[in-house]
């Protein structure tokens, strides 16, 4: 399944406290989905419905992981931003990288290691990482969405000070070098880009502030992304990752949380490792005001257009 995890605000149908309030019209199309249409007609019905009340609303999606690295997935998921593009949805991508970032810091002898799930960045870490990421992993994913027919602009955080950052504070005590925490998004840049149809593709390398504005940092995409939706009030946000989701002990896939879900899970330790990071810059997003985020599949294809129109069902259900 691609319908995996749904963290939904106050005005979702799950609130933070998991009770039952009314369904938005957002977070009702993920609701009345869940299970398999069972013919054609409740299937167009379904994207009809969707591609209705997603009109002018904003999604942003962490493109990442195999969504990434397979010609065929790549192809997939830049004709979907352009499927959304011309239903009007303002869809904005915040691309990664890690896996092109370490092939290149191999390539020029420069070794870097993780803490935390952010990469230590020293001055060499970063000029890498801003070459990869800004370089040729930003530009050929807005030259693809343009060649399958849309309209987007590559940009990084440091152009028109889109990201502004300060240096990451390590909670274990490691010095991370340049990694940045996210201290402000320009969102009027952004908001004039998707009220002109054009799709932002945002690598995420920050600019520092003040006296340190010619300072890049590196940012981990999860966090950009999710901190992008949040001032954006996006109504939904999607992580593309290569995992089926969150599963539970039994390693069953838990296709809805709510906040306090989440963090009762991670007290148990339901949830470990690297899925902790992602669940908790989904669940901020969702605390900043964005209706619905999801943690989905990127290895199926057209994810995107699955979990955003049909709200991931294409057969596959409620996630068992
Ligand atoms: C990440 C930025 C790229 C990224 C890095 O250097 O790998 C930090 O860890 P994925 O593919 O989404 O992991 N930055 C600070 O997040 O890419």
């Amino acid at each position: 399944t691609v319908f995996n995890l749904l963290l939904s605000g106050a005005s979702g149908f799950i609130s933070p406290a998991s009770s039952s309030s009314p369904a938005s019209s957002l977070s009702s199309l993920s609701l009345a989905t869940k299970g398999a249409p069972e013919n054609f007609s409740d299937v167009a019905e379904t994207i009809s419905d969707a591609a209705r009340s997603l009109r002018g609303q904003t999604v942003v999606v962490k493109y990442g992981g195999n969504a990434m690295t397979s010609p065929e997935l790549k192809a997939g998921f830049c004709q979907d931003v352009v499927t959304l593009q011309n239903l009007g949805v303002r869809i904005l991508v915040v691309h990664g990288g890690g896996p092109q970032i370490n092939a290149m810091l191999e390539k020029v002898g420069v070794e870097s290691r993780f803490e935390g799930g952010m990469r230590v960045s020293s001055t060499d870490v970063v000029d890498v990482a801003e070459m990869v990421l800004c370089g040729s992993v930003n530009k050929e994913i807005s030259s693809t969405i343009c060649s399958a027919g849309g309209r987007a602009i590559g940009l990084s955080g440091r152009d028109d000070n889109l990201l502004q950052c300060v240096k990451k504070i390590d909670k274990d005590g490691y010095d991370l070098g340049f990694v940045g925490e996210v201290d402000s998004v320009n969102t009027e840049l952004l908001n004039q880009l998707l009220d002109m149809g054009i799709c932002p593709v945002v690598s995420p390398i920050g600019t520092g502030i003040g006296e340190e504005k010619d300072i890049a940092y590196n940012v981990n995409a999860d966090v950009a992304a999710g901190r992008i939706a949040g001032e954006l009030r996006a109504a939904r946000v999607l992580f593309l990752t290569d995992i089926a989701g969150v599963l539970d002990k039994e390693m069953k896939l838990l296709p809805t949380l709510s906040c306090d879900d989440v963090n009762a899970l991670i007290d148990d330790e339901t949830i470990t490792g690297g899925m902790i990071p992602k669940v908790s810059y989904a669940t901020s997003a969702v605390e900043l005001g964005v209706k619905g985020a999801f943690i989905t599949d990127g290895r199926v294809p057209h994810a995107l257009l699955k979990e955003v129109l049909a709200g991931g069902s294409a057969g596959t259900g409620s996630g068992e």
